[in-house]
């Protein structure tokens, strides 16, 4: 019996801490989805920049830098933006240069040498794809995208991108392939957006 009123004392101080320090157990609340995955098939390799509805993204303040060090580039893959300038900087004590060929015509952009902790800036003024290489040490490489705004991606070889966690919203979307660029008005909207390009 006198068992049996401990507990009972003990059942009333364990719920009282409860309500006390814990809300009450509920159903978590449904979380409307506000992003959608865009997706779509466009020419190869294409680059996919979604852009505002008006207007183009804000220009970073800070110029892109691609890095020379320990024998490689860093960051390996360079996203900049059309207009931005890019510095290619040598941040170790040996002398590298820097060779820019636009990887759908292999046309040659630029060749530096780039002196110990010294570097080279260049502005890109169009879209597109570049590879990046030091003439003087094999394998040191990486590749430059330039678009227009930061939402970007890089079509595969089957023409399939993926760009997850866009925003709802009214936007442009940019394709640019074979020297030419579509652009369209896309609205974002749902679990899955699907581009398609209309020409
Ligand atoms: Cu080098």
């Amino acid at each position: 019996m006198i068992f049996i009123r401990i507990g009972a004392a003990i059942a009333v101080v364990f719920l009282a801490a409860c309500s006390s320090t814990e809300p009450p157990p509920t159903a978590p609340l449904p979380v409307a989805a506000t992003t959608s995955e865009v997706t779509g098939v466009v020419p190869k390799n294409a680059i996919v920049t979604l852009l505002p509805a008006s207007g183009d993204p804000a220009m970073p303040v800070e110029p892109a830098v691609l890095d020379q060090i320990s024998k490689q580039f860093l960051p390996h893959t360079l996203l900049a933006r059309v207009g931005q300038p890019v510095e290619f900087r040598n941040s170790e004590d040996m002398p590298h240069n820097v060779s820019v060929l636009r990887r759908e015509s292999g046309s040659e952009v630029f060749n530096v040498g780039t002196e110990p902790h010294q570097k080279y800036v260049h502005t890109f003024e169009r879209v597109g794809q570049f590879d990046v290489k030091c003439d003087i040490h094999e394998g040191m490489e990486a590749t430059v995208i330039v678009a227009r705004g930061p939402m970007t991606t890089i079509a595969g070889d089957d023409g399939r991108f993926s760009m997850p966690n866009i925003a709802f919203g009214s936007y442009k979307v940019s394709v640019t392939f074979s020297g030419q660029t579509v652009e369209q008005p896309l609205e974002v909207s749902g679990a899955r957006t699907q581009v398609k390009l209309t020409r």
